[in-house]
Order: C-alpha cells, then sequence, then structure tokens
C-alpha cells in the first residue's frame, strides 16, 4: 500500500484518491476566477459550487482552511454527513437524529466552564464563537462501528479556550458533559445510556493541537443533528469521544466517568484510539466502511493507528494500548 505523508505528518492511504496539491491549488484559482467573473456560464456555475464545495468554502462563518491539520482526502457530502448519524439524545436510527433534532434549540446556549481552573466562566455561542480565530480543519472522523466519513469542521483548538481558564495543577482530566434536556431531546430517558452524555480526555489529549472545539461544518453552524450549537471533535479517536451539544467543561483530578464506558466497560475503554489491532470485543476494528464510498465492488479501507493522526504518538508512549484501549 502506497502512504504519502502529508505536511503535518499524517498519513494518506489510497494515493489515487488524494487530491494532489497542484490541482488543489489550481482549483482554487479557478474558483477564484469564476468569483470575479472572468468566466459565467450556469453549468460552469454549478460545476465551480460543486468544486467549492468539495474543497471547503470560507462560508458564513468565514473560516480560513488550515491545511497543516487538514487531511486531503475526499470529503464526504454533506448529505451523508448530516443524516448519517449517532446522537442518540434523538433514536439509535442512523437517521433519527437528522428527522428529529429540529427540536433542539442552539441558541440561546452557554458553555459553563468550571472545576480545577483559576478563572471559571460562562460563555454565549457569540463569545465562543470570538474567542479564537475560526479555522476550517478537514478531519477524518472514525466511528467505532466500523465507518468513516471526513469531515470540514469549523472551530479551534480546545487548548485556546484552556489557556484562557487557567487551570491549576489539579487539573488532570477535563470531562464534557452534554445537553440532556427531555423537552428537546426524545431519546433521553430512554435507557440505553445513563444521560447526560458525559465524555472526557486527559489533560495532555485536551491540549493537543488536533482536539478541535467545533462550532461549525461545511462552512456554516453545525447542523443540530450534528451536535449543535457546540461540540468537541478528536480525530484520533473513535467518534463517540467526540461529544456533542455541549454546555459543560470541567477541569477534575481524577479520570472522568463516561457515558459508553458505563454502559459497556469491556467494550469502550477511557482512550478509546482509533486502533486497528485492538479490536471491539465484537468486531475486528482493522478496516472500515468510509460512507459514500458504498458498493458491491468497492473495497473496505484499512484503518489506520490513530485514525492516521501519528502527530498524537507521544501522547501515549509508554503505555499499553491493548489495556488502556
Ligand atoms: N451527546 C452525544 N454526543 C455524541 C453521540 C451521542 O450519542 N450523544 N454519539 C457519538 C458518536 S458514536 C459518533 S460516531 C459521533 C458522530 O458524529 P456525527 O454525527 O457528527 O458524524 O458523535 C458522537 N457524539
Ligand atoms: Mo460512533
Amino acid at each position: 500500500m502506497l502512504i504519502k505523508r502529508s505536511p503535518n505528518g499524517i498519513e494518506l492511504p489510497f494515493s489515487s484518491e488524494i487530491t494532489p496539491r497542484e490541482v488543489f491549488e489550481s482549483r482554487r484559482s479557478f474558483i477564484k476566477q469564476l468569483a470575479v467573473g472572468s468566466i459565467a456560464g450556469g453549468a460552469l456555475l454549478e460545476m465551480a459550487s460543486r468544486e467549492a464545495f468539495a474543497q471547503g468554502t470560507p462560508g458564513k462563518l468565514g473560516a480560513k482552511l488550515n491545511p497543516s491539520y487538514s487531511a486531503l482526502d475526499k470529503q464526504t457530502a454533506f448529505k451523508d454527513a448530516s443524516t448519517y448519524n449517532n446522537f442518540y439524545e434523538f433514536g439509535t436510527g442512523k437517521d433519527d437524529p437528522a428527522h428529529n433534532a429540529h427540536t433542539l434549540k442552539p441558541r440561546p446556549w452557554t458553555v459553563s466552564i468550571e472545576g480545577e481552573i483559576k478563572k471559571p466562566l460562562t460563555l454565549d455561542l457569540d463569545q465562543l464563537l470570538k474567542l479564537a480565530p475560526l479555522e476550517e480543519r478537514v478531519y477524518r472522523l472514525r466511528c467505532v462501528e466500523g465507518w468513516s466519513m471526513v469531515i470540514p469542521w469549523v472551530g479551534y483548538s480546545l487548548s485556546e479556550l484552556i489557556k484562557k481558564v487557567e487551570p491549576t495543577g489539579n487539573a488532570k482530566y477535563v470531562e464534557f458533559i452534554s445537553l440532556a434536556d427531555k423537552a428537546q431531546m426524545p431519546g433521553v430517558g430512554s435507557r440505553v445510556l445513563t444521560w447526560p452524555y458525559r465524555e472526557g480526555l486527559r489533560m495532555d489529549e485536551a491540549m493537543h493541537p488536533l482536539a478541535l472545539l467545533t462550532l461549525g461544518m461545511y462552512g456554516d453552524v453545525l447542523p443540530n443533528q450534528n451536535g449543535a450549537p457546540v461540540r468537541i471533535v478528536t480525530p484520533w479517536k473513535y467518534g463517540f469521544k467526540s461529544a456533542k451539544s455541549i454546555v459543560k467543561i470541567r477541569f477534575v483530578k481524577e479520570q472522568p466517568r463516561t457515558a459508553w464506558n458505563e454502559a459497556a466497560p469491556s467494550e469502550y475503554g477511557f482512550y478509546s484510539n482509533v486502533n486497528p489491532d485492538v479490536d471491539h470485543p465484537r468486531w475486528s476494528q482493522a478496516s472500515e466502511r468510509r460512507i459514500g464510498e458504498d458498493g458491491f465492488l468497492v473495497r473496505k479501507r484499512k484503518t489506520l493507528m490513530f485514525n492516521g493522526y501519528n502527530d498524537v504518538a507521544p501522547l501515549y508512549a509508554g503505555m499499553d494500548l491493548k489495556k488502556f484501549f
């Protein structure tokens, strides 16, 4: 298998599906040309918008692509990314969130930041949107169930927020708590999980620049079903570590309990780094199905260690990742 190395050390397999940098750049200038009107015509415009969509656009949020943190894999269609979801607060079926999440009210919204920090804060959405420059980051998302997507998120490193609240020496972990409001979320009350949905990271993981405080995708704000108005995305971990619609970020001394770990401790560990060598007790994690590439003849993709984000490897130096799965 051909492995290409991107500027940030992310290993990219399947080179035939990678957009070479030159093609990428020339497409961009083509789109610019269209924008200034030097080329016109309905068909071309239609093509331009499709191209712009494929590469991400500044969009309503005005985020600038951060190429050094972006995978060049072909992006998942917005339609797929916004209709095939896991968000158990709105039901356990893949299409439940898209059907049911219209009852979520993403504004007004506040996130309270508390615990082992010198500057506890409550931030509303506008404050969150202005806390640091918004970036577009194209990340692979690998669900523990064996499928993956490639999504252009909008946000900034979680570390930007962490620095502002000045954690004390006791802050060893960060806990993320999702909204659990039965009035807005018909799935809360079901017994699949204990609510609210909770996730967590070790402090050094949370400080890693790849950990994204996410406020949008595909240039615009997050659709409700994708975790509006604010979620976490940790692309080197299985998707369930990326808690949606968060209302609280708490800095704590001890490793926090998490919703999936409580539900099935032998299946979902605290770390949950993507790891093709550690199988889920009920299925292999060696390969994955990329959403949008379905089809009888389409081969599954090999799952990469840390989902290809090798930059994070030093965080786990000396740890037995079979034990700390
Ligand atoms: N609050 C909450 N966050 C959640 C979930 C959930 O059920 N509730 N599902 C997780 C899982 S299993 C995955 S794979 C991702 C899916 O994110 P997406 O729908 O935006 O692709 O969200 C994660 N975050
Ligand atoms: Mo998942």
